[in-house]
Protein backbone atom coordinates (compact mmCIF):
# COMPACT_ATOMS: atom_id res chain seq x y z
CA UNK A 1 0.00 0.00 0.00
CA UNK A 2 1.24 3.41 -0.75
CA UNK A 3 0.44 7.08 0.08
CA UNK A 4 -0.81 8.81 -2.90
CA UNK A 5 -1.16 12.28 -4.02
CA UNK A 6 -4.59 12.82 -5.31
CA UNK A 7 -5.37 16.37 -7.56
CA UNK A 8 -7.98 17.12 -4.44
CA UNK A 9 -5.23 17.75 -2.52
CA UNK A 10 -6.00 14.70 -0.11
CA UNK A 11 -3.27 12.43 0.97
CA UNK A 12 -4.75 8.77 1.40
CA UNK A 13 -4.04 5.30 1.36
CA UNK A 14 -6.09 2.62 1.20
CA UNK A 15 -6.51 -1.05 0.79
CA UNK A 16 -9.84 -3.23 -0.36
CA UNK A 17 -12.06 -2.97 2.64
CA UNK A 18 -10.40 -0.73 5.14
CA UNK A 19 -9.32 2.91 4.81
CA UNK A 20 -5.61 3.37 5.70
CA UNK A 21 -5.03 6.97 6.20
CA UNK A 22 -5.45 10.18 5.08
CA UNK A 23 -5.03 13.80 5.12
CA UNK A 24 -6.58 16.55 4.06
CA UNK A 25 -4.22 19.28 4.94
CA UNK A 26 -6.23 21.54 6.73
CA UNK A 27 -4.40 21.57 9.85
CA UNK A 28 -0.66 21.33 8.83
CA UNK A 29 0.17 18.47 11.35
CA UNK A 30 2.12 16.51 9.58
CA UNK A 31 2.89 14.47 12.78
CA UNK A 32 1.20 10.99 11.52
CA UNK A 33 2.91 10.98 8.26
CA UNK A 34 6.39 8.40 8.53
CA UNK A 35 4.21 6.20 11.75
CA UNK A 36 3.69 2.85 11.18
CA UNK A 37 0.06 3.45 9.88
CA UNK A 38 -2.14 0.25 10.72
CA UNK A 39 -4.73 -1.39 8.88
CA UNK A 40 -8.45 0.00 9.92
CA UNK A 41 -10.68 -2.64 9.74
CA UNK A 42 -13.52 -1.73 7.80
CA UNK A 43 -16.11 -3.17 10.75
CA UNK A 44 -14.60 -0.43 13.06
CA UNK A 45 -16.17 2.33 11.19
CA UNK A 46 -19.70 0.77 10.12
CA UNK A 47 -21.63 2.65 7.48
CA UNK A 48 -25.24 3.52 8.16
CA UNK A 49 -27.62 0.47 7.74
CA UNK A 50 -25.17 -2.31 8.22
CA UNK A 51 -26.81 -5.08 10.15
CA UNK A 52 -23.73 -6.89 10.20
CA UNK A 53 -20.20 -6.68 9.26
CA UNK A 54 -17.15 -9.15 9.72
CA UNK A 55 -14.14 -8.38 8.32
CA UNK A 56 -12.60 -11.47 10.67
CA UNK A 57 -10.47 -9.29 12.29
CA UNK A 58 -12.01 -10.02 15.51
CA UNK A 59 -13.41 -13.10 16.43
CA UNK A 60 -17.50 -12.55 15.99
CA UNK A 61 -18.20 -15.92 14.97
CA UNK A 62 -20.66 -16.35 17.95
CA UNK A 63 -22.72 -13.66 16.31
CA UNK A 64 -23.71 -15.99 13.73
CA UNK A 65 -26.78 -18.76 15.29
CA UNK A 66 -25.17 -21.53 13.82
CA UNK A 67 -21.50 -21.95 12.68
CA UNK A 68 -20.62 -25.27 10.84
CA UNK A 69 -16.46 -25.38 11.85
CA UNK A 70 -17.02 -28.87 8.71
CA UNK A 71 -14.62 -30.39 11.50
CA UNK A 72 -11.87 -28.05 11.93
CA UNK A 73 -11.63 -27.31 8.25
CA UNK A 74 -13.96 -24.56 8.26
CA UNK A 75 -11.62 -21.42 10.10
CA UNK A 76 -11.07 -18.14 11.10
CA UNK A 77 -6.64 -17.56 10.20
CA UNK A 78 -4.51 -14.70 10.14
CA UNK A 79 -3.26 -13.83 7.00
CA UNK A 80 -5.53 -15.58 4.66
CA UNK A 81 -8.39 -12.53 4.24
CA UNK A 82 -7.53 -9.74 2.06
CA UNK A 83 -4.17 -8.37 1.68
CA UNK A 84 -2.85 -11.08 4.37
CA UNK A 85 -5.55 -9.87 7.12
CA UNK A 86 -7.87 -12.74 8.65
CA UNK A 87 -10.56 -14.73 7.13
CA UNK A 88 -12.32 -17.76 6.72
CA UNK A 89 -10.85 -20.72 4.96
CA UNK A 90 -12.94 -23.40 3.59
CA UNK A 91 -11.22 -26.50 2.57
CA UNK A 92 -12.93 -28.94 0.54
CA UNK A 93 -11.52 -32.63 0.72
CA UNK A 94 -11.98 -35.04 -2.56
CA UNK A 95 -15.43 -35.61 -2.90
CA UNK A 96 -16.69 -33.78 -0.42
CA UNK A 97 -20.19 -32.68 -0.62
CA UNK A 98 -20.59 -30.18 2.89
CA UNK A 99 -17.63 -27.65 3.52
CA UNK A 100 -19.16 -24.93 6.51
CA UNK A 101 -21.41 -22.45 6.51
CA UNK A 102 -22.17 -19.32 8.42
CA UNK A 103 -25.85 -18.86 9.61
CA UNK A 104 -26.94 -15.28 10.29
CA UNK A 105 -30.08 -14.06 11.86
CA UNK A 106 -31.36 -10.48 12.06
CA UNK A 107 -34.85 -9.48 12.76
CA UNK A 108 -37.70 -10.58 14.04
CA UNK A 109 -37.43 -14.46 13.82
CA UNK A 110 -40.03 -17.09 14.47
CA UNK A 111 -37.87 -18.79 17.17
CA UNK A 112 -35.63 -18.13 19.71
CA UNK A 113 -32.95 -20.42 18.27
CA UNK A 114 -32.37 -18.16 15.18
CA UNK A 115 -31.22 -15.81 17.18
CA UNK A 116 -30.65 -12.53 15.42
CA UNK A 117 -28.07 -9.96 15.97
CA UNK A 118 -29.80 -6.64 15.67
CA UNK A 119 -32.56 -5.78 18.34
CA UNK A 120 -34.90 -8.56 16.43
CA UNK A 121 -37.91 -6.45 15.62
CA UNK A 122 -37.24 -5.52 12.15
CA UNK A 123 -39.51 -7.24 9.28
CA UNK A 124 -36.56 -6.27 6.70
CA UNK A 125 -37.90 -5.56 2.98
CA UNK A 126 -35.11 -4.51 1.47
CA UNK A 127 -31.50 -6.59 2.14
CA UNK A 128 -27.68 -6.11 0.83
CA UNK A 129 -25.56 -8.53 1.25
CA UNK A 130 -21.30 -8.88 0.51
CA UNK A 131 -18.52 -10.55 0.56
CA UNK A 132 -15.11 -11.26 -0.47
CA UNK A 133 -14.30 -14.67 -2.05
CA UNK A 134 -10.81 -16.25 -3.33
CA UNK A 135 -10.35 -19.31 -5.07
CA UNK A 136 -6.66 -21.10 -4.77
CA UNK A 137 -4.61 -21.03 -7.53
CA UNK A 138 -5.90 -24.08 -10.17
CA UNK A 139 -8.94 -24.20 -8.13
CA UNK A 140 -10.93 -27.04 -10.58
CA UNK A 141 -14.80 -28.14 -10.82
CA UNK A 142 -16.79 -24.76 -11.16
CA UNK A 143 -18.36 -22.99 -8.26
CA UNK A 144 -19.27 -25.70 -6.44
CA UNK A 145 -23.14 -24.97 -5.98
CA UNK A 146 -24.29 -23.27 -3.17
CA UNK A 147 -22.70 -20.29 -1.76
CA UNK A 148 -25.50 -17.95 -0.31
CA UNK A 149 -28.77 -17.50 0.18
CA UNK A 150 -31.24 -15.21 1.96
CA UNK A 151 -34.52 -16.35 3.14
CA UNK A 152 -37.87 -15.16 5.20
CA UNK A 153 -37.89 -18.05 7.89
CA UNK A 154 -41.63 -18.40 8.83
CA UNK A 155 -42.01 -20.85 11.36
CA UNK A 156 -39.53 -22.89 14.36
CA UNK A 157 -38.82 -25.62 11.91
CA UNK A 158 -37.24 -23.37 9.15
CA UNK A 159 -40.61 -23.53 6.54
CA UNK A 160 -39.36 -20.52 4.43
CA UNK A 161 -41.81 -17.90 2.81
CA UNK A 162 -38.70 -16.89 0.45
CA UNK A 163 -35.38 -18.19 -0.55
CA UNK A 164 -32.93 -15.78 -2.81
CA UNK A 165 -30.80 -18.65 -3.85
CA UNK A 166 -27.12 -17.57 -5.22
CA UNK A 167 -25.63 -20.39 -6.47
CA UNK A 168 -23.56 -21.49 -9.40
CA UNK A 169 -23.68 -22.72 -12.82
CA UNK A 170 -24.07 -21.63 -16.70
CA UNK A 171 -21.43 -23.06 -19.12
CA UNK A 172 -18.80 -25.27 -16.72
CA UNK A 173 -20.82 -24.25 -13.75
CA UNK A 174 -18.23 -21.24 -13.52
CA UNK A 175 -20.87 -18.55 -13.32
CA UNK A 176 -22.56 -17.22 -9.76
CA UNK A 177 -26.71 -17.30 -10.64
CA UNK A 178 -29.91 -15.95 -8.96
CA UNK A 179 -32.51 -18.82 -8.40
CA UNK A 180 -35.41 -16.66 -6.34
CA UNK A 181 -38.16 -19.15 -4.77
CA UNK A 182 -41.35 -18.43 -3.21
CA UNK A 183 -42.82 -20.40 -0.46
CA UNK A 184 -45.95 -19.15 -0.66
CA UNK A 185 -48.60 -19.04 -3.24
CA UNK A 186 -49.17 -15.65 -5.34
CA UNK A 187 -51.78 -14.23 -2.53
CA UNK A 188 -49.23 -14.90 0.26
CA UNK A 189 -50.53 -17.80 2.16
CA UNK A 190 -47.14 -19.95 3.14
CA UNK A 191 -47.46 -23.55 1.73
CA UNK A 192 -43.93 -24.13 2.66
CA UNK A 193 -43.73 -26.74 6.14
CA UNK A 194 -40.19 -27.29 6.06
CA UNK A 195 -36.58 -26.05 5.54
CA UNK A 196 -35.97 -26.64 1.56
CA UNK A 197 -39.17 -27.77 1.25
CA UNK A 198 -38.47 -27.87 -2.80
CA UNK A 199 -42.45 -29.57 -3.45
CA UNK A 200 -43.94 -26.62 -2.18
CA UNK A 201 -41.83 -23.90 -3.74
CA UNK A 202 -42.99 -21.81 -6.53
CA UNK A 203 -39.94 -20.86 -8.42
CA UNK A 204 -39.67 -17.91 -10.10
CA UNK A 205 -37.00 -18.39 -12.69
CA UNK A 206 -32.99 -18.27 -12.67
CA UNK A 207 -30.56 -16.21 -14.10
CA UNK A 208 -26.81 -16.63 -14.89
CA UNK A 209 -24.25 -13.96 -14.26
CA UNK A 210 -22.33 -12.68 -16.93
CA UNK A 211 -18.60 -13.37 -15.23
CA UNK A 212 -17.12 -17.00 -15.31
CA UNK A 213 -15.85 -16.39 -11.81
CA UNK A 214 -14.75 -19.80 -11.23
CA UNK A 215 -12.62 -20.24 -14.61
CA UNK A 216 -9.04 -20.46 -14.52
CA UNK A 217 -8.79 -16.73 -15.39
CA UNK A 218 -10.30 -15.72 -11.96
CA UNK A 219 -9.47 -18.22 -9.40
CA UNK A 220 -6.56 -16.61 -7.42
CA UNK A 221 -8.19 -13.58 -6.78
CA UNK A 222 -10.17 -11.47 -4.43
CA UNK A 223 -13.70 -10.68 -5.45
CA UNK A 224 -16.29 -8.52 -4.19
CA UNK A 225 -19.54 -10.30 -4.02
CA UNK A 226 -23.00 -8.22 -3.26
CA UNK A 227 -26.75 -9.50 -3.61
CA UNK A 228 -29.64 -7.43 -3.33
CA UNK A 229 -33.16 -8.49 -2.04
CA UNK A 230 -36.04 -6.32 -2.60
CA UNK A 231 -39.38 -7.96 -1.81
CA UNK A 232 -42.47 -7.45 -3.56
CA UNK A 233 -45.38 -4.81 -2.41
CA UNK A 234 -48.69 -6.94 -1.46
CA UNK A 235 -50.68 -7.48 -3.86
CA UNK A 236 -47.93 -6.31 -6.86
CA UNK A 237 -45.01 -8.28 -8.46
CA UNK A 238 -42.37 -5.86 -8.26
CA UNK A 239 -39.66 -8.03 -6.07
CA UNK A 240 -36.30 -7.63 -6.93
CA UNK A 241 -32.89 -9.81 -6.88
CA UNK A 242 -29.71 -8.41 -8.18
CA UNK A 243 -26.30 -9.72 -8.20
CA UNK A 244 -22.91 -7.30 -8.33
CA UNK A 245 -19.30 -8.68 -8.87
CA UNK A 246 -16.52 -6.26 -7.84
CA UNK A 247 -19.68 -3.41 -8.36
CA UNK A 248 -20.61 -4.48 -11.70
CA UNK A 249 -24.15 -5.14 -12.21
CA UNK A 250 -23.64 -9.43 -12.98
CA UNK A 251 -27.40 -10.80 -12.96
CA UNK A 252 -31.06 -9.35 -12.36
CA UNK A 253 -34.38 -10.62 -11.69
CA UNK A 254 -37.26 -7.64 -11.54
CA UNK A 255 -40.98 -8.37 -11.18
CA UNK A 256 -40.97 -11.02 -8.85
CA UNK A 257 -43.91 -12.06 -7.00
CA UNK A 258 -41.47 -13.26 -3.80
CA UNK A 259 -44.48 -13.78 -1.15
CA UNK A 260 -47.55 -11.91 -2.43
CA UNK A 261 -49.30 -9.85 0.89
CA UNK A 262 -47.43 -12.14 3.65
CA UNK A 263 -45.63 -9.91 6.03
CA UNK A 264 -45.30 -11.81 9.24
CA UNK A 265 -41.89 -11.82 9.20
CA UNK A 266 -39.04 -9.92 6.78
CA UNK A 267 -35.83 -11.48 5.13
CA UNK A 268 -34.69 -12.34 8.44
CA UNK A 269 -31.40 -14.94 7.58
CA UNK A 270 -28.52 -14.92 5.19
CA UNK A 271 -26.64 -17.90 4.74
CA UNK A 272 -22.58 -18.02 3.65
CA UNK A 273 -22.17 -21.88 2.59
CA UNK A 274 -19.53 -24.19 0.90
CA UNK A 275 -22.02 -26.99 -0.32
CA UNK A 276 -20.95 -28.59 -3.58
CA UNK A 277 -23.60 -31.32 -4.66
CA UNK A 278 -21.82 -33.46 -5.93
CA UNK A 279 -18.65 -32.96 -4.20
CA UNK A 280 -15.46 -31.18 -5.08
CA UNK A 281 -13.81 -32.97 -7.71
CA UNK A 282 -10.42 -32.54 -5.76
CA UNK A 283 -8.65 -30.98 -2.31
CA UNK A 284 -8.84 -27.54 -2.61
CA UNK A 285 -8.95 -24.25 -0.67
CA UNK A 286 -10.82 -20.97 -1.10
CA UNK A 287 -11.14 -18.24 0.83
CA UNK A 288 -13.72 -15.82 2.36
CA UNK A 289 -13.40 -12.30 4.04
CA UNK A 290 -15.15 -8.69 4.70
CA UNK A 291 -19.00 -9.61 5.27
CA UNK A 292 -21.56 -7.00 5.47
CA UNK A 293 -25.40 -7.20 5.20
CA UNK A 294 -27.09 -4.11 5.12
CA UNK A 295 -30.26 -2.20 4.50
CA UNK A 296 -28.29 -0.15 1.75
CA UNK A 297 -25.82 -0.53 -1.43
CA UNK A 298 -22.35 -1.78 0.41
CA UNK A 299 -20.17 -1.70 -2.69
CA UNK A 300 -16.53 -2.62 -2.49
CA1 LIG B 1 -10.04 -9.58 7.03
CA1 LIG C 1 -13.51 -30.26 4.72
CA1 LIG D 1 -17.53 -31.65 5.62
Amino acid sequence: MLALLVPSGLAEAQGAGGHIFSDDFETGDTSRWGQDWSFVPECESPEPGWIWCDDFEADRLAGYFEYVDDDGDFLRLESVGVDGSYGMRVRFQQGEVSAGALHLAFGKTPSSYIDPVDGGTAKYREIYWRMYLRHQAGWAGGGGDKLSRATVFATSNWAQAMIAHVWSGGPGSNHLLLDPASGTDTAGNLQTTTYNDFPNLRWLGYEVGDTPLFDADHVGEWYCVEARVKLNDAGQSNGVFELWIDGQLDAQRTGLNWLGSYNAYGINAVFFENYWNSGSPVAQERYWDNIVVSTARIGC
